[in-house]
């Protein structure tokens, strides 16, 4: 088993900003692994008192199956913590590197406050990661005392050479590129003032160029792209650099059997439930929202099994009239690979019904085996309502089980015949139940609904295909 991962270090996208710092940056290794921590390539901004996200970010990764690293950093630097349902207190990482298909891996992070280290450790037992990722993003605190112009290091302090190995257990060699945060006075774009790019700073630019300013607004904040205008295109280049950017690690719990009455759930078709797909046919697979208390904003980036084609998405909680609102999109799905930052965000309009986010048309492969699991998982954030306040949410993940029935045979039993033409009948007249037929089978004529016209369309193809 392995898995490419592609995702971009959008956090270079962010350093296009005019630095006051004259720190030199480092130039990465081309014959070996770079473990680069964010600020060591290009510039991670922070503010005094508010939360950045620093990420480990892998360069000229070919394939890695264990990497182990300790970190130090700045006295003027914590790391955030939260507590867990069980009263645990632990350090606020996530580990990007991990693949949802790979039941064989095992991470940590262990945080001693005291000596400011951060221990982290990730192994597959049984795969490999390959290209350009993330190992991990940190979320870190800046301290209140620190000035406009610091430089907050981040190093790492201790790599055994035998813990940095691919799948076969060889070593793979290294180069280190340490970074850390520089404090500024105010982040680009981050018009709320909280210290992050989020979907809020959207939200409230959206709603200053629309002619009402929100309260607490930095103005000075508002000329994202630095052409010391402030207008639409700020409000696309901010959007841009969010769909790709860590905004905070969602508290969340991943993958509970239900959704729990007082949380919004973003549930995936699969998850609660079987979704099933025909070989060689597209399968629609939506996600849902359940209990929604109302929101403007939300982003998911979804990951899907190498097994499955995006053959087209669709935002269903967007609404083409509302002026205010933006989402990530691409002319073309069929080139989107592996996973997108799917994001949608609106200045004016709360949604509070409990509609589809998105749907997202798959082709399941011809050579897929008969109820063979392909996933589809998501992580969220820059989950917001009307007023900009953050709603809890959890996230049931799905997928999709492999059908291996051809369209048409109603009946399931292998063969297309007049047998499927009266089931199908039956079936659209209500006379016998999806229990009673393979109900993936029955939209024979592929537009999406059972009806008559299947029927029909049964009837002809049966009818012309009789020796
Ligand atoms: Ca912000
Ligand atoms: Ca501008
Ligand atoms: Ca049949
Ligand atoms: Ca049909």
């Amino acid at each position: 088993m392995k898995r490419i991962i592609s995702v971009l270090i959008v956090m270079f996208l962010l350093a296009t900003s005019a630095l006051a710092t004259s720190r030199t940056f480092e130039t990465p290794a081309t014959d070996k692994l770079n473990i680069v921590v964010d600020g060591g390539l290009s510039s991670v901004e922070g503010v005094a008192g508010k939360e950045v996200a620093v990420c480990i970010n892998l360069l000229n990764n070919q394939k890695l199956s264990s990497l182990k690293l300790t970190l130090e950093y700045s006295e003027k630097l914590s790391v955030v913590t939260s507590k867990r349902s069980s009263g645990e207190e632990v350090p606020k990482v996530t580990f990007d590197i991990v693949d949802p298909e790979d039941s064989s891996v095992l991470r940590s992070s262990q945080l001693d406050a005291g000596t400011r280290t951060l221990k982290l450790n990730w192994v597959s037992g049984e795969s490999y990661v390959e290209g350009d990722c993330k190992y991990a993003t940190i979320i870190f605190k800046v301290a209140e005392n620190a000035k406009d112009g610091d430089f907050l290091p981040i190093t790492i302090t201790k790599i055994n050479p035998n813990d940095v190995f691919d799948e076969n257990q060889k070593n793979i060699s290294y180069n280190i590129i340490n970074g850390g945060v520089d404090v500024v006075e105010y982040i680009k774009g981050d018009v709320d003032g909280d210290g992050a790019l989020s979907n809020r700073d959207v939200m409230m630019l959206s709603r200053h160029l629309n002619g009402s300013t929100p309260n607490g607004f930095v103005v000075n904040a508002a000329d994202f792209n630095g052409d010391s205008k402030v207008d639409g295109t700020d409000l696309a280049d901010l959007f841009a650099a969010i769909n790709g950017y860590t905004y905070a690690v969602p508290d969340t719990d991943n993958d509970p059997d239900e959704v729990p009455e007082n949380k919004l759930g973003l549930v995936v078709d699969g998850g609660e439930s079987t979704r099933r797909g025909l070989v060689g046919r597209n399968v629609d697979v939506k996600i849902s929202l359940k209990n929604n208390p109302g929101i403007s904003s939300l982003k998911s980036v979804v990951y899907w099994s190498d097994s499955l084609t995006l053959v087209d998405a669709k935002y269903d909680i967007y609404d083409e009239n509302d002026k205010t609102a933006v989402i990530n999109t691409v002319d073309d799905w069929s080139k989107v690979k592996d996973s997108f930052a799917f994001n949608w965000v609106s200045g004016s309009k709360e949604v509070t019904e409990d509609t589809a986010f998105v749907t997202l048309t798959f082709k399941v492969p011809e050579d897929a085996k008969d109820g063979e699991f392909m996933y589809v998982a998501v992580t969220a954030d820059n989950i917001f309502n009307a007023s900009g306040n953050e709603v809890k949410f959890v996230i049931i993940s799905g997928g999709v089980n492999a059908l291996d029935v051809e369209l048409g045979d109603a009946s399931g039993d292998g063969a297309i015949d007049n047998k499927d033409v009266v089931t199908l009948f039956r079936y659209v007249s209500g006379s016998v139940t999806d229990d009673d037929v393979v109900p993936e089978a029955t939209d024979f004529d592929g537009d999406g609904e059972t009806n008559n016209k299947d029927v029909v369309a049964l009837f002809r193809f049966v009818s012309s295909s009789r020796s």
